[in-house]
């Protein structure tokens, strides 16, 4: 087969879905009519900004450049306005009398006998809405001649959090340090910023809160605001508010109180002034997002108060000015007593904050993560969702993909954020799915909506792989409208992100639509959460992690079954804190789906699953189901060579190469534990035997030596071999002994996040291999982590070929490796 030439463009990822890049002749024809001037009619920057903005997609796209032009129209154009001043220049315009603040609508009417195409906000963040609106629609490809359009915003509230620290670094951040702040203060060139927002505002993001939720006291300090200031002026072109995370201790730890307690008056006084302080220097500023009593963070419990005192208070000195206040429902004891068969951390959120509906200010709402535990790679709906009637709510969704493989996997979550928004939680036995309570809709509140931890970073392609960008466009699109389907949203970030050659659209919505599932196949199986190390990254397989501690995402496995019993029947009552209509759906084994079976039920390994299928096999299958399906990603993406620009094209194969060396990781770790566990083997023969297989410890060794791995089943064998011998080469060697014919050679070494060691594999005298192992993956430590795999294809191999790896050492990294698998590719 003949290869296209390689697109020599490059592109670094950097414009994300904001590309414009120049559409084909015949596409760009379709837009030959556009008008050629745009004008804007009314006084707000939000108004020049979508004229910039305009002419620069135009001038991009279809390679012409607009004129800019200010008040009504001379000329046939493009006109850039609120309704209210479409109404002193085109009584008769089509336009709705009332939208959302942030809606638009865009039209055709004549102005002073001028056909102009309007788009109109319902304020001038409608207009700039609607502009992003028609240069999507212009990426792609679609006919804007007769376009009629009302487009409003699913809710008030579209938010990302950052979870970034004054230091520069970022909490579960994957793409590079904060574009905010660096070494205790705000950065001094904020361009990052402000090209954040316009990125954010592209798929109506109103506001960004810019310090972890770990917050520290020091960012209301009086020299830290001015600071902030900067920030929200350049979020403010684009019309996103600026808002952070504060600490409730804040009073007492800057050392101008001694106590916190939200009922002193002395503290509701310090924070009225602290309010107004920031509002005289952000006139526009967002509000307040608090994590208290939660992960060490101090509360309003060490004062005998609820949240809603503290809440209340905050949102009391918010309010003259217009700000919110955003109170975090993940507030757990994360001390739980394991022994304790009724001690269940999902429960608290429910049982902490049901109790104080109807309790909270008007201008609070309560932000819920979308399951009970933690950001899962499958969780049901919060129960909190249904038990808030009386209080404005968001639901808090998390881009940044820390238990979903860390931007190194590829994992479109928009189809599991939808598996939430869509999930009736039949309150009062009416039909209330998550996205109407959110945006309000269900309980009739105006307040509410999405707030999505992005943590994006100083990396060109932002989130540290331009496959992981899907997300925060999806987040932004479903925190507009809800009710986009996944395979929508996905296509027009495929498009606007790598145009819309039909090969490349269909090849990249498949991975994407199919990539939750995949990860969830080789990680976490049935509801039981992902398999992690939950007491470290929180990335690689770390499985009896979860287990025998506080932490409270237990599994709870043992030789004879596995999964939580949450039943209100013989469990820990959590399914009681669900509509009964749901309860019906979770409480027995037989309502039950297979995917939340492990989440909700305790059942032995032998119990079949409504697909006949037994809870163990399932758990092997699903395994090695799904590292075969990200090798079809490989695959899948290889047939884009010459299609997809070589700098993204390269960068991302890499990744899925990964991925496929790494969920082999994954699917043996998960597998072997649960066949020690258990103790019952895979009915088709693969788990813990592996013929193509020669363990590092087992082979002649030079220098290098073998050591236990812990857990064991993150490395072949349990064990693996270093070279601890400084300065020195270390050499492991076996001899090749299947017939002649060709061969590809894995090595399966781990790449330390301390040192660069250098392999080299030989065959015979000839070198057939050579790289460094300079990743920078989230751990110093042998294990699942850092276990990283080398493919060396196409080797022509004899039976007695002596096949040596040689490894140095560097830095505090020992070359270290697990085995070396080789299998047949041809004859
Ligand atoms: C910001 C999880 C994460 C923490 C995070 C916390 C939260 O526990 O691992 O890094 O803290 O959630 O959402 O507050």
């Amino acid at each position: 087969m003949l290869w296209p030439p390689a697109r020599a463009d490059a592109d670094t990822g950097y414009d994300a879905w904001l590309r414009y890049a120049q559409l084909t002749p015949i596409e760009r024809a379709k837009y030959n009519a556009l008008p050629a001037s745009v004008n804007v009619l009314g006084d707000s920057a939000l108004l020049q900004t979508s004229q910039t903005e305009l002419i620069r997609g135009v001038r991009g796209m279809l390679g012409r450049t607009l004129r800019s032009e200010q008040g009504p129209p001379t000329e046939d154009s493009i006109l850039l306005t609120t309704i209210d001043r479409l109404r002193t220049v085109a009584l008769s315009s089509q336009a709705p009398r009332s939208l959302e603040p942030g809606g638009y609508w865009i039209g055709h009417a004549a102005i002073h006998g001028h056909d102009c195409l309007i788009i109109a906000g319902a304020g001038a963040h409608g207009a700039l809405y609607g502009t992003f609106d028609l240069l999507r629609r212009i990426a792609l490809d679609q006919d804007v001649s007769r376009l009629r359009v009302t487009e409003q915003p699913s809710a008030p509230v579209r938010w990302v959090n950052q979870w970034d620290n004054l230091d520069g670094r970022i909490e579960r951040g994957y793409g590079g340090r904060s574009i905010f702040f660096d070494n205790g203060s705000v950065r001094a060139d904020l361009s990052r910023a402000g090209d954040y927002a316009r990125l954010l505002a592209s798929v109506g993001i109103n506001g960004c809160v810019v310090n972890n939720v770990n917050a520290t006291p020091k960012i209301l300090s009086a020299n830290f605001i001015p600071q902030l200031a900067r920030i929200a002026d350049a979020f403010r072109p684009w019309g996103v508010k600026l808002a952070i995370s504060i600490n409730l201790a804040t009073p007492e730890a800057l050392g101008q109180l001694d106590t916190f307690d939200p009922l002193d008056p002395n503290v509701i006084s310090w924070w009225n002034q602290k309010v107004d302080e920031i509002y005289r220097q952000i006139p526009d500023f967002g509000g307040f997002l608090v994590k208290a009593d939660s992960e060490g963070k101090p509360g309003p419990s060490r004062y005998g108060r609820t949240p809603a005192d503290a809440a209340n208070m905050l949102a009391a000195a918010l309010k003259p000015h217009g700000g919110v206040l955003l109170y975090r429902a993940f507030v757990y004891n994360s001390h739980l007593d394991w022994h304790d068969l009724k001690a269940d951390r999902a429960k608290a959120a429910y049982d902490i904050f049901h109790p104080l509906d109807g309790k909270f200010a008007g201008n609070v709402i309560i932000q819920i993560k979308n399951g009970p535990i933690d950001f899962q790679v499958r969780e049901p709906a919060s129960p909190l969702f249904g038990g808030l009637q009386k209080t404005n709510q968001a639901i808090e969704l998390q881009i940044t993909q820390e238990y979903t493989g860390q931007q190194r996997h590829l994992v479109f979550l928009v189809p599991m954020w939808k598996t939430t928004l869509d999930f009736d939680m039949h309150v009062d036995g009416r039909y209330t799915p998550v996205k109407d309570i959110v945006t309000g809709r269900s309980f009739h509140h105006p307040l509410g909506g999405f707030a999505g931890v992005s943590n994006v970073g100083l990396d060109l392609n932002w989130l540290g792989n331009p496959m992981a960008l899907a997300n925060l466009y999806g987040f932004g699109r479903l925190a507009w409208n809800p009710n986009l389907s996944s395979a929508a949203i996905v296509d027009e970030w495929t498009r606007l992100t790598f145009g819309n050659d039909a090969d490349v659209v269909r090849t990249i919505d498949s991975m994407q639509l199919t990539s939750w599932r995949t990860y969830e196949d080789y990680t976490g199986p049935l509801g039981a959460g992902t398999l992690t190390d939950i007491l470290g990254s929180h990335y690689g397989p770390g499985v009896g992690s979860a287990e025998h501690n506080g932490w409270g995402q237990w599994f709870r496995a043992d030789h004879l079954g596995v999964g939580m019993d949450r039943t209100v029947a013989t469990g820990t009552g959590f399914i009681g804190q669900y509509s009964p209509e749901v309860q019906k759906q979770y409480e027995t084994l037989q309502a039950t789906p297979d995917n939340l079976l492990l989440f909700f039920h305790h059942v032995p390994y032998t119990y079949k699953l409504h697909s006949g299928q037994t809870v163990i096999q399932y758990i092997y299958d699903s395994h090695y189901e799904g590292v075969d399906r990200v090798k079809q990603y490989v695959r899948d993406w290889k047939s884009l060579r010459g299609r997809v620009d070589e700098q993204r094209y390269a960068f991302v194969l890499g990744r899925l190469k990964y991925q496929v060396g790494h969920s082999i990781v994954w699917r043996d770790a998960v597998c072997t534990w649960f066949y020690r566990m258990s103790g019952i083997p895979d009915s088709r023969g693969r788990v813990d035997h592996y013929p193509d297989r020669t363990e590092a410890e087992s082979m002649q060794l030079q220098g290098y030596a073998p050591v236990d791995v812990v857990p064991p089943e993150d490395a072949s064998g349990g064990k693996a071999v270093v070279c601890n011998t400084a300065g020195q080469t270390c050499a492991a060697r076996f001899q090749f002994e299947r017939p002649a014919g060709w061969y590809e050679l894995d090595v399966q070494y781990f790449d330390l996040n301390d040192g660069a060691s250098t392999f080299k594999v030989f065959v015979g005298k000839q070198l057939v291999g050579e790289w460094i192992a300079d990743d920078d993956l989230p751990n110093w430590r042998i294990g699942g982590d850092t276990s990283t795999r080398r493919e060396i294809p196409g080797l022509a191999l004899r039976s007695g070929d002596e096949i040596r790896i040689e490894g140095t050492p560097n830095g505090g990294e020992p070359a270290p490796f697990d085995y070396v698998s080789i299998h047949k590719t041809g004859p």
